[in-house]
């Protein structure tokens, strides 16, 4: 079976690839199948975004043997602000503004916030569309604190303000493993992966 990957982020892209691994499907992204999502996402959960994402692909791809879509809706959702950026974490100060220039202001709309409550997590919700239709979801988190500065330089977007206590880095800070290991990516993939593998017996 054939898995096109609804985005047009190629870090999450990379991800996706790298956490779902060597597996009985064929992945492949959908620029490589010569597609583009122009859906709007104006659902109210990150679930609802992915499923629109996967829905406007599924039908955009009219091959006869079919294809499972998947699509990947994510975000950082801090609780001292109201859990902005959330679900416009993409969107947040404009889709062209570097995520140096965003950090740098979340950090800023922090300056007064104590460290305990610094708390914020990355979501991610995976929504797979079926070739007979059939809709699924999984989620993923990782919690952490927003850090006082930008640190690391791998993964991207909000990475490096996203801070580990237990692990005493930024998700910027961890090797692509260590990072696929606990992400939210990682975690809401491995559970598509498993009711994939269950639907088509993988
Ligand atoms: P697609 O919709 O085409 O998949 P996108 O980048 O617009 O690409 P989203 O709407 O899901 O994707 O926005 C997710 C944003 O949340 C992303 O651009 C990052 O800014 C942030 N984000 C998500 N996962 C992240 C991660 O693992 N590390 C850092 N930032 C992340």
């Amino acid at each position: 079976m054939k898995i096109i990957v609804a985005t047009g982020n190629a870090d999450k892209m990379k991800e996706i690839r790298e956490i779902l691994g060597p597996s009985g499907f064929d992945i492949c992204s959908q620029k490589e199948e010569g597609l583009s999502c122009d859906a709007e996402e104006n659902g109210t959960t990150f679930a609802e975004n992915a499923l629109i994402k996967a829905r406007n692909i599924s039908g955009k791809y009219k091959h006869e043997d079919g294809a499972v879509v998947l699509a990947d809706d994510s975000g950082l959702v801090i609780d001292a602000l109201n859990g902005e950026p959330g679900i416009y974490s993409a969107r947040y100060m404009g889709e062209d503004t570097s995520y140096h220039v965003k950090n740098a202001e979340l950090i800023r709309r922090l300056t007064d916030v104590p460290v305990e409550k610094r708390t914020a997590r990355f979501v991610c919700a995976v929504a797979a569309v079926l070739p007979d239709g059939r809709e699924i979801t999984a989620e993923g988190t990782i919690e952490g604190k927003i850090g006082y500065e930008e640190r690391g330089e791998n993964g991207f977007g909000y990475d490096p303000i996203f801070y580990l206590p237990d692990l005493s880095r930024s998700t910027a800070e961890l090797s692509r493993e260590e990072k696929n290991a606990i992400s939210h990516r990682g975690n809401a993939i491995r559970a598509m992966k498993e009711k994939l593998d269950k639907i088509y017996g993988v």
